[in-house]
């Protein structure tokens, strides 16, 4: 075979391989084969010198028109092998899958109803109001009517940050700075973090509260009432039943503490066979605590108590927490687990 005949067969020949080539390795193993530098055309044209020197440019062209066309078969098959990949890999993509989901945070349980509370209050056309948590003496007891020998004021039970300065130990003096600063009438709820010294299995060094403040001409305990039904109606379901209890604050007078029926057996006390383990079988739960702002109060904030009366609560947001979603141990609220944490999303706003 003359070495033209030679040179064109690898026309056909070539074609042959590409069509079984399945791979782009497969692919590059005939390129290297073909059109490499120790490859068959080279390996032809090495033997140029045995053609006489009239048929020599005659094989160089044919030479160049057959790696044209070589090059060609290549590249077609490439492209068709590529298209033939990514169509393999787009029939195992199902786009029907569900996608993977981010993960995504939750309200903590204290926040949740906290937000709860002040949504209630606001709708009865409460203002919320925020102060600082690390508060003088004076704003915290003098202006509460809370005396300098009275135990709440004892290092046993206040955290002191110096001399004359707390951390707060309720929200309250965040009501006197609102009377101090305003004229009645007045109608504010202030939650927020507050701190104690005590620490047990069923007290945090700080905890939650809210705690709400009404000033006007005429406001009787009546109105109280009618408020804190509607209020734990609102948040504990419509047949919640309000049961107030005398008892004693230094800032009210008559202070009174309120029971809602228990929110886990509905007041009965039991489910039938066993004792309620929410309400301890008394049917009642105690919530929070209210009464009507004392005299010695409003005129610790220039308020005439001759002109205007008021009523104000507070309740711990840890316990409201607890009871409304059953929550039975007060460690959860601090310890973050995202399991606990997971269980409140989307319960309220
Ligand atoms: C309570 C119970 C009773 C209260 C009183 C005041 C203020 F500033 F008006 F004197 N704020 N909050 C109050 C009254 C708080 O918590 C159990």
């Amino acid at each position: 075979m003359d070495l033209l005949t030679e040179l064109e067969s690898l026309i056909p020949e070539l074609a042959k391989g590409l069509d079984q080539a399945s791979s782009l390795q497969d692919l590059e193993a005939l390129r290297v084969d073909f059109l490499g530098r120790k490859g068959r055309i080279a390996r032809i044209m090495a033997r140029l010198p045995e053609l006489g020197p009239e048929e020599r440019p005659r094989l160089g062209q044919a030479a160049n028109s057959v790696k044209e066309r070589l090059t060609q078969l290549f590249d077609e098959r490439k492209t068709a092998l590529v298209a033939a990949a990514e169509a393999a890999s787009l029939a195992r993509f199902d786009a029907g899958l569900p996608g993977r989901l981010p993960w995504r945070g939750s309200k903590h349980p204290i926040t949740l109803v906290t937000e709860e509370i002040c949504s209630v209050f606001r709708q009865l056309g409460y203002e919320v109001v925020s102060g600082p948590e690390v508060e003088t003496e004076y704003y915290n007891f003098e202006a509460l009517n809370i005396p300098p020998d009275h135990p709440a004021r004892d290092m046993q039970d206040t955290l002191y940050v110096s001399d004359g300065i707390v951390l707060r130990t309720h929200t309250s003096p965040m009501q006197a700075r609102v009377m101090l600063a305003r004229k009645p009438p007045v109608a504010v709820i202030a939650p927020g973090r507050v701190y104690r010294r005590d620490s047990d299995i069923t007290h945090t060094p700080m905890f939650h509260q809210v705690e709400g403040l009404l000033v006007d001409s005429h406001v009787t305990m009546a109105d109280l009432r009618g408020t804190l039904t509607a209020f734990t109606r609102a948040v504990f379901g419509s047949d919640t039943r309000v049961r107030f209890r005398p008892s004693f604050f230094p800032f009210t007078e008559p202070s009174a503490e309120v029971d809602i029926s228990c929110c886990m057996c509905g007041g009965k006390g039991h489910d039938g066979g066993a004792t309620c383990r929410v309400c301890k079988g008394t049917g009642w739960l105690e919530i929070l605590g209210c009464g009507m702002v004392d005299p010695e109060v409003f005129k610790a904030v220039g308020y005439d108590p001759e002109q205007v009366s008021g009523f104000a609560f507070g309740m711990g947001m840890e316990r409201i927490a607890m009871l409304k979603y059953g929550i039975g141990d007060l460690r959860m609220f601090f310890e973050n687990d995202v399991r606990f944490l997971g269980q409140f999303a989307g319960r309220f706003a």
